[in-house]
């Protein structure tokens, strides 16, 4: 294992800003509540949680300054891949919630880069989708060549031009590669830090991709793995080819970043963005455990649980982990994957 230690440092970061519903913010709590201590000394790693990362509030001004774009609004051009934008009035500042997302993130990466620099395994527990911004620079940062898991139903690469929501958990994927073509107000802190590279990036369980998404995915050189790939050749070889893929030298520090709507709604219905046919119980099991006997996951974003949403639960008896007898459907799925990415090996 590159992690010597076998310390996984816990950050709960309450960031909900970045789409519309109320209740991703209590995700780190009530994993906490339901037993994450516990289920992470099972597997035999100790932990440290250094608590919740600020969320910043929204502060008035009277002179917002707007950043104009060239654009007018997202224009194809299917012959060479290329997404062109021409004159058309949107401000990168009508982001939705900009302000708390932007001046956040920087807490973020300040805390996720404290934590890394101890060679600990770095937990995030969102929280929606935006932390990854700052969690993926941090690793980064840290990490010399570091390779990209990115877990999902959605692309999560719209660029502020693109986006049919102006969410910024759509476009978090997209703003690690640095493809906005416009400076983010309130980011101006990330402004001279290194970026992902395309070719570090595997994208996998995608099946909810918006129109302008589409080309943006195909057209930036990431490797992708839709739901119907995954159909196709089975999760095993999936996880295989796209390793291969990013790190074909098998060396690399892996950063996975885990969006709980990858899952099926059968398994994982607590979350805001329902998408249907997506992987099954045994498939995100496989995924996370082949990533884990890498033994180079250094980070893991665990994002968008909302547990407002969340069902009862029946005991069962496989139920082998210290997790609380009153867990959610989706609340004990979170803790069995932590689990499991640490390295949980039988069963
Ligand atoms: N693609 C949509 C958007 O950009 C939805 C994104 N929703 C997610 N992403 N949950 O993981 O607004
Ligand atoms: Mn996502
Ligand atoms: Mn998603
Ligand atoms: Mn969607």
């Amino acid at each position: 294992n590159i992690l010597v230690n076998k310390k996984v440092s816990i950050i709960g970061i309450p960031l909900s800003e970045g789409q519309d519903l109320e209740g991703v913010h209590l995700a780190c709590d009530d994993l906490r509540r339901l037993g994450l201590y516990d289920v992470i000394k099972s597997v035999g790693w100790d932990y440290e949680d250094v608590g919740d990362v600020k969320i910043e509030k929204k502060k008035m001004h009277s002179n917002e300054k707007k950043i104009l774009l060239n654009g007018n609004g997202p224009e194809k051009n299917d012959q060479n891949g290329c997404v062109e934008y021409e004159e058309n009035n949107i401000y990168y500042n009508d982001i939705k919630n900009i302000e708390v997302i932007g001046k956040s993130s920087e807490n973020i990466f300040k805390q996720c880069d404290k934590e890394l620099k101890k060679k600990n395994f770095v937990l995030n527990i969102g929280g929606d989708h935006s932390i990854a911004f700052a969690t993926i620079l941090s690793s980064v940062h840290n990490y010399e060549n570091l390779k990209l898991v990115w877990i999902d139903a959605h692309g999560d690469i719209n660029v502020p031009e693109t986006s049919p929501s102006m969410n910024y958990h759509g476009m978090p994927l997209a703003h690690a590669l640095n493809l906005f073509k416009k400076k983010v107000p309130y980011f101006e802190w990330a402004e001279k830090l290194k970026h992902l590279k395309p070719e570090n990036v595997a994208l996998i369980g995608i099946r909810d991709v918006d129109e302008y998404e589409k080309i943006i995915i195909k057209k930036s050189n990431i490797h992708y793995y839709s739901m119907f790939d995954i159909d196709k050749h089975g999760m095993y070889n999936i996880c295989k080819n796209a390793l291969q893929k990013i790190d074909p030298d098998n060396n690399s520090p892996i950063h996975v970043s885990l969006d709980i709507d990858s899952i099926d709604v059968l398994y994982a219905p607590a979350t805001g963005t329902l998408a249907k046919g997506g992987l099954t119980y045994r498939e995100i099991h496989l995924l996370l455990k082949m990533l884990a006997d890498t033994k180079r996951v250094v980070c893991m974003d665990l994002v968008e649980y909302n547990p407002l949403m969340d069902v009862k639960d029946k005991k069962l008896h496989c139920d082998s982990l210290p997790i609380h007898a009153d867990a959610t459907v989706t609340g004990k799925l979170c803790l069995e994957m932590i689990a499991r990415i640490l390295g949980n090996d039988i069963a």
